[in-house]
């Protein structure tokens, strides 16, 4: 079947939009402009004259550039590309994105960090906004999803709350990007359903290393509905091609102030040099039957469906492949809605979604400025709108003729509904007494949490203690930071008490350990590695596939790896290398003792204006570099990252001098320093990490 595609339609949409721009300097009434670089004065040396109207136009329009941010995800960073499905769905909706294998519809998807403001670093430990725009032939659908599974809240109303605990503190706007204040943590120790998300939140997965190395969710259960009215629920899941990875902390944090668009030059370089990033989707599909069996509530977006009780199916694939011509165009005035879904689909009754879907259309009229936002051409549909609303602000389209209601007979009763082709809400019962309630169902706020630490492994687990400790440490109203050990404790007291060390508080069980500071202590891991909690509404599970990322895909794919070098380097060596982790789609760069030609391989960064946090792993290649003191830093830094290190030509004793700046720990091959075997090392690299470099205790 030759493969169908819309994608050039939403393109050519576009590239009409993207101005290319002309020859001459015109005003934005087309006014070829004369000298753009003087105003109009009286006199060599005289006043401005008011009739400059080209001076009026260009500071007027500068003055009015700025549109408000996003109240949350405000920074964010966008791209292109395409879904082309591959596992038909046609026993399950009439939704042609879901059933017509092969066509390519295109996609638009915006990455976001949630708390922090527009300019605000791209890693700091946060849920990560995972939207997607499918531009489907019956209209966008929106997946406005998380890199997180769950939410903090069961009920929109909650949420404005939630930000507002979470945003800078509204007497000093502090601190910026940040959870680890005593604001968002009052709120949490006051909201039993958040611990779940807490969980998630803590753990690695609010570090991620990059964009296509995080899933994204779709969070809600909705609705598919077949030809035959059938209704099977659904939960959509973003599966990276390359497996899921995250920084670790003070690694991220490093590069928040090293790199702060850290993820999204990661993005544009990738796509600009031709690559791409990958994800399958998935499905989760089961019955209202299957649902009604659980011991947890498929409304609740604080509970997942654990893989264990119904697989995800993987029915397609989406590749970002281009970058926006215009960030501002584009990336900041797209506009998502959960409440963007196509026939064949429908909304359930969480009640958390059902606040969404009134508050994304709600949000996009006072951040766009006007009710023609989604005539903008990143929010335009590929079937053109046609309907009776006219005018508003910054009206685009002209809709010509006298018509513009309807029933109609002086246009041919025109545009009608079509009863066939229409979106229909699915017919489900829907009755009771008017009730501002929780349902039962929706009260265990506990049993998850503990299924998602159960299935962590002990060196994710020494990770969620050691950034409890440093949230927690960081909140200064003593009352708070003990009502959440009260939380932990429920959760396992273990983990409590490895918490409450860190906070200057008794611990909450007999057994202890050395918390970890900058190592995953060993003791801390094995203590931890036996904190198995009783779980409860997770379906009958003690832990649960697929939420360790210790158990995801491996790749050399995307990495990137610092290869530290000096004058006179061996280039042959360098060059091998570099084609060693070209050929696993890596890349080693060169990072020189100064920019330009190193006798025969070229520097592009150098140890002064780079940093080891901003790569994946780090080779030395030049034995000069002993001395260098930036260059021990730089295996220092990637040491304690757990990264990757290797030496070739006759960088050995340079990881040898290195290694003598922190004693006691293991730099061999077992703990993942690779002496001269590109191959070795390539395969090294793709385990994204080495976890058992914790000094040795009786060291
Ligand atoms: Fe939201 C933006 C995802 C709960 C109200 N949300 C926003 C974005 C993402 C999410 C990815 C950025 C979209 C973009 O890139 O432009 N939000 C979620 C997820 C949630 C969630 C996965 C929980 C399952 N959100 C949520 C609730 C509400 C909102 C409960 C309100 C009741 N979200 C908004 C918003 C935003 C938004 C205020 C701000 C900017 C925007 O909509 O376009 O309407």
């Amino acid at each position: 079947m030759t493969k169908k595609t819309n994608t050039d339609a939403k393109q050519q949409d576009l590239a009409h939009d993207t101005l290319q721009p002309g020859n001459m300097l015109t005003d934005n009434m087309g006014h070829v402009i004369g000298d753009d670089q003087n105003s109009l004065k009286a006199g060599e040396r005289g006043p401005v004259l008011l009739e400059d109207h080209f001076l009026r136009e260009k500071l007027h329009h500068f003055d009015h550039e700025r549109i408000p941010e996003r109240v949350v995800h405000a920074r964010g960073s966008g791209a292109h590309g395409y879904f082309e499905l591959t596992d038909s769905l046609g026993d399950y909706t009439t939704a042609q994105v879901l059933t017509e294998v092969g066509v390519q519809t295109p996609v638009f998807v915006r990455f976001s960090t949630v708390a922090g403001f527009r300019g605000s670093p791209d890693t700091p430990r946060d849920v990560r906004g995972f939207a997607t725009r499918f531009y489907t032939q019956q209209g966008n659908w929106d997946i406005v999803g998380n890199n997180i599974p769950v939410f903090f809240i069961q009920d929109a109303i909650k949420f404005p709350d939630l930000v507002h605990a979470v945003k800078p503190e509204p007497h000093h706007e502090m601190p910026q990007a940040a959870s680890a204040h005593d604001t968002f943590w009052d709120f949490i120790s006051l909201t039993p359903e958040s611990m779940h998300m807490i969980m998630w939140a803590m753990s690695d997965r609010a570090i991620p290393r990059s964009f296509d190395t995080m899933e994204g969710f779709g969070v809600h259960t909705f609705r598919l509905i077949n030809a035959r009215g059938e209704v099977t629920f659904v939960k959509f899941h973003w599966k990276p091609l390359l497996g899921t990875h995250s920084l670790v902390w003070d690694e991220a944090q490093k590069i928040a102030g090293k790199d702060p668009d850290f993820n999204r030059r990661q993005m544009w370089e990738t796509i600009d040099a031709g690559g791409m990033l990958e994800w399958h989707l998935g499905v989760q599909l089961f019955t209202p039957e299957q649902a009604a069996q659980w011991d947890f509530d498929v409304l609740d977006a604080t509970k997942i469906v654990p893989e264990d009780l119904v697989p995800v199916r993987l029915i397609g694939k989406m590749v970002l492949n281009r970058n926006p011509d215009n960030f501002f165009s584009e990336t900041e005035q797209v506009g998502y809605m959960t409440s963007n879904i196509v026939p064949g689909m429908d909304f359930t009754e969480d009640p958390l979604l059902q606040g969404r879907n009134f508050s994304y259309l709600d949000t996009q009229l006072s951040r766009l400025g006007s009710p023609n936002w989604q005539s903008l051409p990143i929010n335009r549909p590929v079937n053109a709108a046609s309907n009776n609303q006219r005018d508003g602000h910054m009206r685009f389209q002209i809709n010509p003729g006298r018509v513009s209601y309807f029933p109609n007979s002086l246009d041919g009763n025109r545009p009608a509904p079509d009863e066939k082709q229409g979106f229909h809400s699915h017919p489900v019962m829907a009755s009771g007494a008017k009730l501002r309630v929780r349902p039962a169902s929706f009260s265990d706020h506990y049993g998850q949490a503990k299924l998602f630490w159960n299935s962590m492994s002990p060196v994710e687990r020494v990770h969620i203690a050691k950034a409890l400790r440093f949230e927690l440490s960081k909140v200064e109203t003593p009352h708070v930071r003990l009502a959440m050990l009260e939380h932990l404790e429920k959760i396992h007291p273990l983990l409590a008490s490895q918490v409450a060390l860190g906070l200057g508080e008794k611990p909450r069980a007999q057994e202890t350990a050395k918390p970890s500071v900058t190592y995953d202590e060993p003791a801390e891991m094995a203590l931890l590695a036996r904190a198995e909690a009783d779980t409860s509404a997770s379906g009958g599970l003690k832990k649960a596939a697929a939420l360790s990322q210790l158990e995801q895909p491996q790749s050399a794919k995307g990495r990137h790896v610092a290869i530290l070098a000096g004058d006179g380097v061996d280039a042959g060596a360098v060059k091998a290398l570099q084609q060693a982790l070209s050929a696993e789609g890596a890349m080693g760069e060169v990072v020189g003792t100064h920019l330009g030609d190193l006798g025969g391989v070229q520097a592009m960064k150098t140890l002064g204006n780079s940093h080891a946090s901003l790569f994946d792993a780090v080779v030395v290649a030049d034995g000069q570099l002993q001395t260098e003191t930036e260059a021990l830093d730089f295996l220092r830094e990637a040491y304690l990252h757990a990264k990757p290190l290797g030496a070739i030509a006759d960088g050995a004793p340079v990881l040898a001098a290195a290694s003598r700046q922190l004693p006691g720990t293991p730099w061999d091959a077992a703990h993942g320093v690779i002496d001269d075997d590109n191959a070795a090392f390539v395969q090294l690299l793709a385990q994204h990490r080495v976890w058992n470099r914790a000094p040795n205790p009786a060291s």
